[in-house]
């Protein structure tokens, strides 16, 4: 399938995310290059386009997949638009790289599982790309060797220094917390069940119409417990913990790894200021994983399972948000085809 050993990309929304993936395929990665970007915003698309040797800019993600040179896309576009655009890619039978959420509800995340089991083999690898973050790796081996016993808790911390003006009170459960659902189910091996979110008195800093911070409480099928603390304006930096409390220890990853600096009789470190920086080994890891299994012709990563079941976890989510009780999860069984 791809060109000349090559793969063609092409990268679908050219805001913040689909930018940085496009810089990353141009840059970092081997066998792959952008030959189209896609965006609404045609002046946008031209130039990001122009800025790449060989790339050409399109508005419309069915033309840009029907061009020669495409051999695979990677959807970088806002949730809403996914679902039209990964069912085109898997009538063509083109791999997908598509950003999370996969798509912005149980009902259109499930349409889309059905389109890849009837094309019969998978196409699609969801950008949950804390699985290629070094310390989550760590945690999840160490995890699933059984040495620290049964995880009974898992502790989240997922800080942002603040939100775009467009961000909405339930897009910090759709797009932000929906990470801590994904590293959940992948770490604990299980099904998430139950979803409770509780609000604080909101910080000052909480733009008008959003709960900020939120606690959230997922019950999983093991009955673990887990809490995710979803601050979307602390003012400080990009910080995210994730700490397993298990039979026999404790495990936690997160905590800056950066220079601690001794000086001036203080010591101290750096915060990174976004996600970008914070994941930046991560999406590097998983878009090269994701390269290299589409030139060998195959699908690895995080399946549209595991992008159906977050979707149906945040449905849950904002229920729980918007009616402040708990939300039991409801999900079809899960198919031999994603077993
Ligand atoms: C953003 O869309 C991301 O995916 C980041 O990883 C997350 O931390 C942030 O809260 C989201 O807005």
């Amino acid at each position: 399938m791809p060109s000349q050993g090559t793969l063609g990309v092409a990268v679908v929304g050219t805001g913040k995310m689909g930018a940085d993936h496009a810089r990353r395929l141009q840059r970092v990665i081997s066998g792959a290059r952008v030959t189209a970007v896609v965006d609404i915003d045609e002046e946008r698309a031209g130039a990001l386009a122009d800025s790449m040797d060989g790339c050409r800019a399109y508005t419309e993600p069915v033309a840009a997949m029907a061009a020669q040179d495409v051999d695979a896309v990677l959807i970088a576009s806002p949730g809403p638009a996914h679902e039209a655009a990964l069912l085109e890619a898997l009538d063509r039978d083109l791999p997908v790289l598509c950003e999370k959420p996969l798509t912005p509800d149980a009902a259109s995340a499930l349409r889309v599982l059905e389109a890849e089991r009837r094309l019969g083999h998978r196409r699609i690898q969801v950008g949950f790309m804390r699985r290629y973050d070094a310390e989550y790796m760590k945690l999840e081996r160490l995890l699933h060797s059984g040495r620290l016993g049964r995880a009974l808790m898992l502790h989240h911390r997922h800080r942002n220094p603040s939100m775009p003006p467009w961000f909405t009170n339930e897009m910090l459960i759709n797009d932000s917390v929906v990470h801590e659902m994904d590293v959940t189910r992948w770490l604990l091996d299980q099904e998430i069940t139950a979803v409770t979110v509780l609000k604080p008195a909101p910080s000052s800093y909480a733009p008008e119409g959003m709960d900020d911070p939120q606690f959230v409480l997922f019950e999983t099928e093991s009955g673990a417990l887990v809490d995710v603390e979803i601050f979307g304006h602390c003012g400080y930096g990009y910080q995210v913990h994730a700490e397993a409390v298990c039979e026999r220890g404790t495990v936690r990853i997160g905590d800056e790894s950066g220079p601690r600096l001794s000086a001036d009789g203080r010591w101290g470190g750096a915060i990174t200021p976004d996600y970008l920086e914070r994941f930046a080994d991560a999406y590097d890891r998983q878009v090269q994983a994701w390269v290299d299994a589409t030139r060998r012709g195959e699908v690895t990563g995080p399946s549209v399972w595991d992008g159906y079941a977050a979707a149906a976890v945040c449905e849950a989510g904002v229920a729980a948000q918007r009616e402040g009780r708990r939300v039991e999860v409801e999900l079809i069984e899960r198919p031999a085809f994603y077993a």
